[in-house]
C-alpha cells in the first residue's frame, strides 16, 4: 500500500489480509480505483470497498443512464448483497460491512430528492422495538442499518417499548413484520406476553423475528412457536435478520414458512445462560433461560463446605464515597483489547488464518484504531466511582448489612443456592449471624462505576448521522471503558481491604479474574436479581455521581455497571441451577 491519503480513503485493512491470505498481490492503490470501471461496476466498488470519496460525482454519471430508483434497486442493492455474501464467508468484518451501510446511506440520501415516493419500491418493512423495560439499543440499531441499507423499510421506534405502541405503530405505519429485540432475561417474557398479546389481538398475521442475548433458539423456535398463532422466528444476528426478511417479504416468501415446520431447533451455544435452567410450563418445556426457580432463595438447611474466613478484613471505612479524578489514559489500560476488538467490534479471525497472524493483523491494523479512539474520547467518556465498605453477616441465603454499630440490621439481600454441585450461594462466603455475635460481623464492599452520559449522546448522533463504522466504534469504547473502570475500582478495593496479595503481574489475568475475591454484579448468576439494585442504590447513594435507576431496575447512564465485592479466597463466579 503506498501514499497515506490513499489509504485512510480507499484501502481496507481485512481486504489487504486476505490479498496476503489468498497470496495474492495487493493492488497498487495509488492509481484511480475506479480507473477503467462502467458507471455501475464503479458504484458497486463505492459499496463493497466502503469508499464515499467520488461517490456523488459517480452517482451524476450513472444518472445519465438510469433513474435513481434503478440505481438503488439494480446498482447498489447488487453491491449490499456483493458485501452480505462477503460477510457470510467470513470474508469481511462487520466494521467494513458498517462502512459499506454508510456509503449506501450517502447514495441513498443524494438520489432521494430526485426521487417521487414510488409505493411498493421497498423490499419489504419492519417495525422494529426494544421491548418494554429493556434498554439495549445497539442490537436493534445494527439490525436496523443492516435491513434499511438493503432495502427495506425500518421503522425503529426505540427501546422501552410497550405491546400497545408497538402493535399501534406496525399497523400504523403499515409494517408486514414485528421484530424484537430485548437482552434481559425478562424481556425473554416479555416478548411471550406481547405474542399471546397478539393473538388476543387478532394480530398474528403479523410474523414476527425476536433477538437478542438472553433467548435461545429453542424458546424461540419451539416454545413461542407452540403459544403463537402465527409465525414466529429467531435471529442471532443481524444477518439472519436480513435473511429472514428475505424470505418473508422477498421472492422467496415461500420459504420462512416451511421453515417454520422445517427447523429442528438447534442449541445457541456461546450465549452465558445455561440452557439447563429450564422450567416448566403447562404447555411445553421451557428453553428460557437465566431465570432461577424461587424454591433456590429458600434455605433448605444445606450449606455449601465454603468456611467463613477466620480473620476479617476491617472496613476500610464505613459507608460510601465518591471518586471522580481519573487519569483516563491510565484507565484505558485495563480495557480488555479481546472484549473490544474480538466481542464490541466484531473482529473475526478469517477462516484459514492462524490465530499468530490474525492476532498479528489486530496489533498493525485495529490497535491504532483503538489508540485513536482513546483521543478522541477524552473528553466524551467521564468515569466516577462510588463505593463503599459495610459491616454484614450471613443468614442462611441472607446477607444482612448491618448500620455502622455493626448490630442494626439495615439492609437484606437473598441470594439462591444452587441445588447441587457444592451448593453455593454468595451468603455463604460470609461469617455466619451467630459467629458475628460472638466475634464481630464480617465486610462486604460494593461499587458502582460510570462513564457518564456524554457517549451515549454521540452514539445517538453518530447513529442518526448515518456514521454507522464510528458508531459501533465508540459504543464499544464505552462499554469497555465502564468494564475497565469496575476492573480498576475492584483493584483499588482489593487494596484498601488488604487482601491485594495475589494481583496478577500480567495485566491480562485480571479480565479472567486471577487475583483474591471476586465481583459479583446484580443480574449475573450467582445474584440474578435485578431488584437488588434498589437496595445497593439505598446503600452507595450513586445519585450524588449522576447514577439513577430506571422503574425496571436498569442504570443510567447506560454505560454503567454496579457490583457486590467478596473478599473470601474461594469466591469465584458460579452458576445457579
Ligand atoms: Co450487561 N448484561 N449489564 N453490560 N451485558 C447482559 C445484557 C447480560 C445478559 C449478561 C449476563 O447475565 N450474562 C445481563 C442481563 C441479564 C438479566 O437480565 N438479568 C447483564 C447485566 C445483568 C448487566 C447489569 C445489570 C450488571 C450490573 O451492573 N449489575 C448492568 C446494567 C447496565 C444498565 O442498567 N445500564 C450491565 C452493564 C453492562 C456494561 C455497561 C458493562 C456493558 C454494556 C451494556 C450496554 O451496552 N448497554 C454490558 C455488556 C457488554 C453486556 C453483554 C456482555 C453484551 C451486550 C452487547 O453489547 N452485545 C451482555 C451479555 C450478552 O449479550 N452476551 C450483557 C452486543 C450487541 C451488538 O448484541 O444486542 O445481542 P445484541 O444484538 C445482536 C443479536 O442479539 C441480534 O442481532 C444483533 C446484532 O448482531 N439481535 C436481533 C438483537 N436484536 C435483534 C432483533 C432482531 C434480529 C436480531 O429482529 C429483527
Amino acid at each position: 500500500m503506498s501514499g497515506t491519503d490513499e489509504r485512510t480513503c480507499t484501502y481496507d485493512p481485512l481486504i489487504a489480509l486476505m490479498a496476503k491470505f489468498e497470496n495474492v498481490k495487493a493492488t497498487n492503490t495509488s492509481a484511480d480505483p475506479f480507473e477503467g470501471l462502467g458507471p455501475e461496476d464503479r458504484l458497486k466498488k463505492h459499496i463493497v470497498d466502503g469508499v464515499k470519496k467520488s461517490l456523488e460525482t459517480h452517482l451524476e454519471d450513472a444518472l445519465q443512464t438510469y433513474t435513481p430508483l434503478q440505481i438503488i434497486n439494480d446498482i447498489l442493492l447488487d453491491g449490499m448483497k456483493t458485501v452480505g455474501e462477503l460477510f457470510g464467508a467470513g470474508k469481511m468484518q462487520l466494521p467494513f460491512v458498517l462502512q459499506s451501510a454508510e456509503v449506501m446511506k450517502a447514495a441513498v440520501r443524494y438520489l432521494e430528492p430526485m426521487m417521487e415516493k414510488v409505493e411498493g419500491s421497498e423490499k419489504g418493512s419492519i417495525l422494529l422495538a426494544t421491548v418494554a423495560g429493556d434498554v439495549h439499543d445497539i442490537g436493534k440499531n445494527l439490525v436496523d442499518i443492516i435491513l434499511s441499507n438493503n432495502g427495506y423499510r425500518v421503522e425503529n421506534i426505540g427501546i422501552k417499548q410497550p405491546v400497545n405502541t408497538i402493535l399501534d405503530e406496525a399497523q400504523k405505519r403499515k409494517c408486514q413484520v414485528i421484530g424484537l429485540s430485548g437482552l434481559l432475561v425478562k424481556s425473554t417474557l416479555i416478548m411471550r406476553d406481547n405474542l399471546l398479546e397478539m393473538n388476543e389481538r387478532n394480530l398474528s398475521h403479523f410474523p414476527v423475528i425476536l433477538g437478542g442475548a438472553a433467548l435461545t433458539r429453542g424458546y424461540v423456535e419451539e416454545d413461542l412457536r407452540e403459544i403463537y398463532d402465527g409465525r414466529v422466528f429467531y435471529a442471532q444476528d443481524a444477518f439472519e435478520g436480513l435473511r429472514l426478511m428475505g424470505e418473508l417479504c422477498g421472492e422467496d416468501a415461500g420459504k420462512a414458512a416451511t421453515a417454520v415446520l422445517d427447523q429442528a431447533p438447534v442449541n445457541d451455544t456461546g450465549r452465558e445462560f445455561d440452557e439447563e435452567a429450564y422450567t416448566e410450563t403447562p404447555r411445553v418445556r421451557s428453553h428460557r433461560v437465566g431465570v432461577v426457580d424461587p424454591e433456590l432463595y429458600v434455605f433448605s438447611g444445606v450449606r455449601s463446605d465454603v468456611e467463613p474466613v477466620q480473620e476479617v478484613p476491617p472496613l476500610p471505612f464505613y459507608g460510601a464515597r465518591k471518586f471522580t479524578k481519573f487519569d483516563l489514559f491510565e484507565l484505558y489500560k485495563f480495557i480488555n483489547p479481546i472484549a473490544l476488538f474480538r466481542g464490541q467490534w466484531q473482529f473475526r479471525r478469517p477462516e484459514g488464518s492462524t490465530n499468530a497472524e490474525f492476532n498479528q493483523w489486530l496489533a498493525d491494523e485495529v490497535e491504532p484504531i483503538f489508540q485513536t479512539m482513546q483521543r478522541e474520547l477524552a473528553t466524551v467518556l467521564q468515569p466516577k466511582v462510588k463505593w463503599g465498605y459495610f459491616p454484614c453477616a450471613s443468614d442462611g441465603n441472607d446477607l444482612i448489612i448491618f448500620a455502622e454499630d455493626g448490630e442494626t440490621e439495615r439492609e437484606r439481600f437473598r441470594f439462591p443456592r444452587q441445588r447441587d454441585l457444592r451448593r453455593q450461594c454468595l451468603s455463604d462466603f460470609f461469617r455466619p449471624i451467630e459467629v458475628a455475635r460472638e466475634h464481630g460481623p464480617d465486610t462486604v464492599g460494593f461499587h458502582i462505576v460510570t462513564v457518564g452520559e456524554e457517549v451515549s449522546k454521540l452514539e445517538k448522533e453518530l447513529f442518526a448521522n448515518g456514521d454507522f463504522q464510528q458508531y459501533l466504534y465508540v459504543h464499544g469504547m464505552g462499554v469497555e471503558t465502564a468494564e475497565a473502570l469496575a476492573e480498576y475500582w475492584h483493584k483499588q478495593i482489593r487494596t484498601e481491604l488488604g487482601i491485594d496479595d495475589q494481583e496478577p503481574e500480567d495485566r491480562r489475568l485480571l479480565f479472567s479474574a486471577k487475583y483474591h475475591g471476586a465481583r459479583y454484579s446484580f443480574g449475573y448468576p450467582a445474584c440474578p436479581n435485578l431488584e437488588d439494585q434498589a437496595q445497593l442504590f439505598r446503600l452507595l447513594e450513586p445519585e450524588e455521581i449522576g447514577i439513577t435507576l430506571s422503574e425496571e431496575f436498569m442504570l443510567v447512564p447506560e454505560q454503567s455497571t454496579s457490583a457486590i465485592i467478596v473478599h473470601h479466597p474461594e469466591a469465584k463466579y458460579f452458576n445457579i441451577r
